[in-house]
């Protein structure tokens, strides 16, 4: 009985989701160039949508600390860690790497364990100032591209000192550990040069699969990007190249299933066919034409795609579970509520730990061009993921239920760091229950209905949904 109303609970407080299902959202920081209704901001980010935020991308600088990139990237981290004020459930990861980024910076870190010792201060330094709750590794890959092949063993030091320093970090401070993920390759060659995937696996938090970019121009024939399974034309290596192969082998490869998160695109690859055929595998010349908004020959976002479904021909690809439009001699592989449908029952019937989506900015986020609501293909995500009721999130029981509390105050050992964010003056009272506080939420007695949500010393009151109440022993709303 009690279990039934604190699944009641949880589930309104989550606004549905049931939070073990992760769903980790990109945001990328080139996407605030885009023109006119492309332009994509953080303010632009639903709070409510996705379980984890992954700010897209940060550097590594020649003294081997993690830097911003962006001239306006501090502004933005602020926007974006500020979203965590309207969901207290709300994570938020920094990514550092991705694909232009290269590898060398990676291996000249990696290289020693001064180096490595050096990036991972000063990414507790840089996470901790702006207020975000972990770091995301996209090297993209180690032992490939210019990387050396001990860079496989070397990946796997920065990822277990890692862990050792934020959990360090986390007991000396009294704040919650700092996550630790990595987005992945999905390529078998690349798989097997640079993972050790049952070592990694113990360290990291949750690790990203990249299932697409499968198919490209950088072929000949049209090929879907993120097909769930192996199609009939795909004959010798090929048929590695699909999303059931790579999630399969990093879990019969040791990573723990609840640990993976399959990948969703939220954007298409595009081909100019050559000849009169135009199915899978047809011969093609190059990319169609770049989106308006997107403008990169090869890709188009969701949103430019319901434009360019206008007057096109959709295929199911039946083997593979994802769709393909032909318009004149353009083809693009996409994918669709449906395939997402398909897929989401894929990772369900094999138990893996969430979803993430690449990215928030290619869905049609205003709802301005597809006219299918805002965020038509990561909402529909959400809701997939969210009727997915076996992983319920277990309260922690008390550690030690029979020890009094401890008068310590783990904030007085160490200097909080400046506050990022100024309280908007209101004419209310100030409060300073936040001003020692670690952050996270708090019950508030005088209001059983209210919390406090504590971020940088800095406090907030929010409220649960009508006819809740906040529980302390789970950080969530719940029955009286
Ligand atoms: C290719 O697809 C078939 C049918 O779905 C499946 O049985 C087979 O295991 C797949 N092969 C690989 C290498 O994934
Ligand atoms: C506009 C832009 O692309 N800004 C930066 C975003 O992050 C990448 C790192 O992958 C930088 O290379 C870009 O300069």
């Amino acid at each position: 009985m009690n279990k039934l109303i604190l699944i009641a609970g949880l589930c309104l407080c989550l606004g549905g989701l049931v939070s073990s299902s992760r769903l980790v959202c990109y945001f990328t920081n080139w996407s605030q160039y885009r023109p006119g209704r492309g332009k994509f901001m953080p303010l632009n980010i639903e709070p409510n949508l996705c379980t984890h935020l992954i700010y897209a991308f940060s550097g590594i600088n020649g003294a081997n600390e993690l830097v911003t990139i962006e001239w306006n990237d501090e502004d933005l981290y602020k926007s974006f860690n500020g979203l965590k004020q309207r969901n207290p459930n709300l994570k938020t990861l920094l990514a550092v790497g991705g694909w232009n980024f290269g590898t060398q910076k990676f291996t000249t870190m990696v290289s020693t364990q001064a180096n490595r010792n050096t990036f991972v201060q000063s990414s507790i330094k840089l996470l901790r100032k702006h207020g975000f709750d972990g770091l995301d590794l996209d090297w993209e890959y180690p032992a490939a591209r210019g990387s050396p092949l001990e860079d496989k063993q070397k990946f796997t030091l920065l990822c277990k000192e890692l862990l050792e320093a934020y959990t360090a970090e986390g007991t000396a401070t009294g704040r919650p550990r700092l996550i630790i993920s990595a987005a992945v390759s999905a390529g078998k060659g690349t798989i097997d040069a640079g993972y050790e995937i049952a070592e990694i696996s113990k360290y990291v938090d949750f690790i990203n699969v990249m299932t697409y970019d499968f198919h490209g121009t950088w072929e000949s024939v049209t090929g879907h990007h993120s097909p769930l399974y192996n199609g009939s034309q795909d004959v010798g290596d090929h048929v590695y190249l699909n999303t059931d192969f790579a999630m399969r082998y990093w879990r019969d490869k040791g990573a723990p299933v609840e640990k993976l998160n399959m990948g969703f695109a939220t954007y298409g690859r595009t081909f100019r066919l050559s000849t009169q055929s135009s199915q899978v595998g047809a011969p093609a010349s190059g990319p169609a034409s770049a989106g308006t908004f997107t403008r990169e020959a090869g890709i188009l976002s969701y949103y430019e795609i319901c434009g360019f479904l206008q007057g096109a021909t959709v295929n199911l690809i039946a083997d593979q579970k994802v769709p393909y439009a032909v318009k004149q001699n353009e083809w693009v592989g996409y994918d669709n509520k449906e395939s997402f449908a398909t897929k989401v029952s894929y990772l369900k019937d094999n138990r893996f730990g969430g979803a993430f989506v690449w990215a928030l900015d290619l869905d049609d986020f205003n709802g301005q061009s597809c006219r299918q609501g805002n965020y038509p293909l990561i909402n529909h995500l959400r809701s997939l993921l969210a009727s997915d009721l076996h992983p319920i999130p277990t309260p922690k029981p008390p550690t030690n239920p029979g020890t009094p509390p401890s008068n310590k105050d783990p904030t007085q050992t160490t200097p909080r760091p400046r506050p990022t964010v100024t309280p908007s003056k209101t004419t209310d009272k100030p409060n300073n229950f936040c001003a020692t506080k670690p952050g996270g939420v708090y019950a508030k007695p005088d209001a059983p209905g209210s919390f406090y949500n504590c971020a940088n010393g800095i406090t907030w009151i929010q409220h649960c949904p009508a006819t809740l109440v906040f529980r302390d022993s789970c950080k969530c709303c719940g029955w009286p």
